[in-house]
Formats: structure tokens, sequence, C-alpha cells
């Protein structure tokens, strides 16, 4: 079997005014949307980054996959890194809550996003579910958690009409966004996106969850906004709160500090993201939790590899999300449903995206009782709708976002905002 053609059709959609600790959302994530074909007539689908850095490593690499074997995941590798060495990308300042844009991730995305493509091929030449080529599924429903923000009613100067979620600012506005979605997708957990308002507020969040959702695991993340003094500080507040603290404080020496200082149970997405810092988290005990992510970790198959590290060093395994569409989520549920060691319910975006916006026919997938749910059908289960790609292409060409920039975003609403890290 040869590849025949591969298309990385860049698409952005609309995304709600949700705050962190660089700033803003914009009103529109970007993401690249992969079909590779083979010469036997079956077709792969990948989703990754659409931020310009990553786009311009997928176009590149792009022509150079026809005529390989669906199944060469080495020789797919082989041209990504040749073409990185070729091609030195750059990071931009304060792309870190967009791992797609890390000069030091080029391989391991751009292999990503072209290796869910091939899986997905070479599953629909099987008539397997994807998953059976990652060795089986040990689950068939994949827990996901609600993901809650604070976030404004709506974007600055209006471009386009406010979502239906509201302004999220306070503890009953936050307990309504959670009532919302655990009524809307029946999630079992629920973690809190902070590092963006008052230290002592979004602790006072995570108590007003804790009384509206008694016995439901909590989660707060401020992106390493909080300085090791006020992440000791709100570990106090917090007592026994939380099922686990995700990166309060930035670099694998403070999360070592803090844990050495709290006890608590530490997870990231942020100071172990490579298996580098995997290696100096684990000397240092920095966290405990590693929550992991196929589209910067080198893909399906590292991932796996990654949770096997986690259960060889005795840490727990979860993962992390950006902004995404279903392509995405079920390429993480197939890769969850394989990992035996999947410890909590993984993070997910996909609430906040609309539902006249999914890529794939059929519209959103379901997330019922928190849950996604496997089906043996072929590769990812999973259809482009041609019709929907060209809409959000188009959306991408008309919108002017290239890069994400949530500090600039912000600075629309506040102009004397600055990239500050720790913040608090
Ligand atoms: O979308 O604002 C956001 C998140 O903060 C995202 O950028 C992070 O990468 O969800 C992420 C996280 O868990 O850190
Ligand atoms: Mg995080």
């Amino acid at each position: 079997m040869k590849i025949v053609r591969v298309t990385v059709t860049p698409i952005a959609f609309r995304d709600p005014p949700l705050l962190n600790a660089s700033g803003i959302h914009e009103p529109f994530a970007l993401r690249s949307i992969i079909e590779v074909e083979s010469d036997t007539g079956y077709i792969g689908l990948g989703e990754s980054y659409g931020d310009a850095p990553a786009l311009a490593i997928q176009q590149r690499v792009q022509p150079q996959l026809i005529g390989l074997d669906p199944f060469n995941l080495n020789g797919l590798r082989a041209i990504v890194q040749a073409t990185v060495a070729a091609h030195a990308p750059t990071s931009l300042p304060g792309a870190e809550l967009a791992p797609g844009s890390h000069a030091s991730k080029a391989v391991s995305n751009a292999n990503s996003a072209f290796e869910v493509a091939l899986l997905d091929l070479q599953a629909h030449a099987l008539n397997v579910p994807l998953v059976d080529l990652l060795g089986g599924a040990i689950r068939e429903r994949i827990p996901f958690s609600a993901y809650l923000f604070f976030k404004y009613a709506e974007h600055v100067d209006s471009p386009y009409a406010p979502d239906h979620w509201g302004e999220a600012l306070n503890e009953q506005q936050i307990v309504a966004q959670a009532r919302h979605m655990i009524d809307s997708y029946g999630f079992k957990s629920i973690k809190l996106k902070a590092g963006a308002l008052d230290p002592e507020h979004e602790v006072a969040c995570i108590k007003a969850l804790k009384k509206a959702f008694p016995g439901v695991p909590l989660r707060i993340d401020p992106n390493g906004n909080w300085s090791l003094d006020t992440a000791i500080r709100m570990a106090e507040l917090l007592g026994d709160d939380l099922q686990y603290y995700e990166d309060p404080t930035p670099g694998l020496d403070g999360m070592a500090d803090l844990h050495k200082r709290t006890g608590l149970a530490l997870a990231t997405n942020m100071v172990v993201t490579d298996f580098d810092e995997f290696r100096r988290s684990v000397a240092q005990n920095s966290v405990q939790i590693v929550l992991a992510d196929h589209h910067y970790w080198g893909g399906l198959r590292d991932t796996q590899v990654l949770a096997r590290m986690c259960q060889t060093f005795g840490l727990g395994v979860s993962m992390h999300s950006n902004s995404h569409l279903g392509i995405s989520l079920m390429a993480m549920a197939h890769v969850a449903a394989s990992v035996p060691n999947l410890d909590y319910a993984c993070d997910t975006h996909y609430p906040w995206q609309e539902p006249d916006e999914e890529v794939i026919k059929g519209g959103k997938v379901p997330i019922v009782d928190g849950c996604v749910q496997l089906t043996r059908a072929p590769g990812l289960g999973l259809e482009l709708d041609h019709d929907q790609l060209g809409k959000l292409h188009d959306q991408y060409l008309s919108c002017g976002i290239r890069q994400r920039d949530d500090v600039k975003q912000m600075q629309r609403y506040q102009p004397d905002w600055k990239a500050v890290k720790p913040r608090y």
C-alpha cells in the first residue's frame, strides 16, 4: 500500500472569551485537519495545531509522504526529523499555553499529527478500530472531566453573537457553569482553570464547587501563575479539597519544593512535556501525575510509552487538552482506551466548541455520563464533512489569526496587561 494524497487544511472555529494565566482566548482557535489517502482508496484523518510554526512544518512534511507505505511509521518519523533539522522553527514568547508553537516540540508535534492519520488509515485497511493497533481496548468508555473557565460574557468588539454560557467571574456563576456542563454531559469530576483572577477568589470558587457538588473530585490549574509562597498559602486554604493540584507554581524545582512542603499530589502538563523533563522530574519528585497529550508527546504510541514510564516510576496518568474538535477527541479516546493505568478522567475543551463547527460527519461526538464511547467502527470511527471543512477553512482565511496570542488579546481589554509569570 502507498500514500497517494496528503492534505493539510488549516481551520479556525469560534472560541469563547476564556480567561487564563496569560490573558484571554481570541475569538477563533486554530487547528489543522490532515487527510492521508492510500492507492487502495483508504483515508486516514488527523487533527493538530494550526498555529503558523506548527503548520509550516506540517506543510513541508506533507508532499514527502507521497509514496510512503502508511504502515511505515519509522519512515514517517525519519521524514519529520529531517524536515525539522533542515528548517529549525523558532518559538514565540508566551507560547507556553499553545504547545504547538514550542520549537523544542516540532518533531513530536508533526510526527503526532501524521501518525494519527496513518494509524487511522492502517485501521481502515484492516477494518478494525484504531485501538486494536494499540493493543486493544482495556475500557470502551473513556471518562472526561468538566473543564470550567472564568470567562467574560462576550469578546471585545463583539465579532459574533455571544456564546450561551454567559459570564463566569464569581462563585455563583462558576457553580452555574459547572451545573450546566454536568447536566449536559454527565461529567463526574471537575477542573477549574485558574491563574486568571485573585488566588483567594479562585480558591473560594473551589470551596463553592465542593459545597455544590459534594464528593465530586475537584482540580485547580493556575498554569504556573502562583509563586511558591502563594501556592503554599493556597494549599493551606484548600486543605484536602482537591483530587490533585495542577501546575500551581512554575518549574520542576518549584513543584518539587511545593510537594515537599505540602505533601499534595501535583499534576502537570507544563513542567513534564518530554522524556528529558520526565527524567528530571522523577529525580527530584516534582510531580506525581503526568497529563499526557499525544499532540506534543509524539503521537499515540509515544503516549503509551509515557504511560508505561509513569507506571514504572509510580506516577499517575491523565490527559491534557487545548481547544480542539472531534478528530482530536477520538484520537485521545482511542489511546486512553489502551492505557491500563489511566487513573483520572481526561481533560477536554470540547464542550466549549459550537455544535455547528464540527468537521466530522454527524456533528459533535457525544459525551454521555461523562464518557466517550468507543465502537467497533474502523479506525477512529470518523468521516470528514468536506462542506464543514471548507467553511472552517474560509473562516481561517478571513479571521486574521495565525498564531495564538492570549496576552495580546487581553491587551485589547486592558492596554497595560503584560505577560508576567508568576503574576500572583
Ligand atoms: O486554553 O486557556 C487554555 C488552557 O489554559 C490551555 O491553554 C492549557 O494548555 O488546558 C491547558 C492546561 O491544562 O494547562
Ligand atoms: Mg494544565
